[in-house]
């Protein structure tokens, strides 16, 4: 396959202007492009100061946008607006979005749709909480969202699939490389049988949920997996280790 490995920087609801240059500083010495994709998600208000000081080849990433284009939607943001801003890449249906606000895999289907309508890339998050994985659950979840993703996409080399089992974002407990890469293949097979062999070869599946400098190593080993969505860690100079696993 050649899928160019993909690291993504989640910062979530954190960081300031000061840290941000911090980040960028490091990210915009760093020789990484020919072998590695990298994007950053900081805050939406921080998008455009985050997207003015990248140095070409580092992206820049939404954590979330609407499913339409404009109106009376308090707070939101939509993609044509992004995209006005010079972003490309948004994160949509990560579990903290599914779980605190209450997105439906319906409703993240429909801003998946809208964003890949207007040209924007999306990385497309899914992944089984801990009692889906302990009642045997995880194929059942993870396929649910993927299809529910999927039925939107029109041109699959605007995707990349974040897996993010739950059970591992933020709390320190990463999934083994044998569980990582164990959901990941079923991934690319349910791709490879529903959408084609081509897309199920070409399409990025990424990993995320406590990934740090100690255990990416051996996390990038695994065949199925194809770079990360790096959260707390992105913040520190162990995102630089991290991105560096693949070059
Ligand atoms: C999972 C991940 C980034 P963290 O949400 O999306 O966060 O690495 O902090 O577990």
């Amino acid at each position: 396959h050649n899928r160019k490995p993909f690291v993504g920087g989640n910062f979530k609801m954190n960081g300031s202007k000061t840290m941000l240059k911090e980040i960028i500083d490091r990210l915009n010495a760093l020789k990484c492009d020919d072998h590695v994709e990298v994007v950053i998600a900081p805050p939406t208000l921080f998008l455009d100061l985050a997207h003015r000081s990248v140095r070409e080849g580092i992206s820049i990433a939404a954590q979330n946008a609407f499913n339409c284009s404009k109106g009376a939607y308090t707070g939101e943001v939509s993609p044509e607006q992004l995209k006005d801003l010079g972003i490309d890449w948004v994160i949509l249906g990560h579990s903290e979005r599914r779980e605190i606000f209450k997105e439906s895999d319906e409703f993240v289907a429909s801003k998946v749709a809208h964003a890949l309508n207007v040209d924007m890339k999306v990385i497309a998050c899914i992944g089984e909480k801990l009692e889906e994985r302990e009642s045997e659950k995880t194929e059942e979840v993870v396929i649910r969202q993927l299809k529910s993703i999927s039925e939107k996409v029109n041109n699959w080399r605007n995707v990349v699939i974040a897996y993010e089992p739950v059970w591992a974002i933020g709390t320190g407990k990463v999934a083994t490389p044998q569980q990582a890469q164990e959901v990941h293949l079923i991934i690319r097979n349910w791709l490879a049988k529903n959408v084609s062999q081509q897309v199920a070869q070409d399409t990025r599946i990424i990993y995320g949920g406590s990934v740090n400098d100690k255990n990416s190593s051996e996390l990038a080993k695994q065949p199925d997996v194809d770079g990360f969505l790096v959260g707390g860690a992105s913040l520190t100079e162990k995102f630089i280790t991290i991105i560096s696993c693949f070059v």
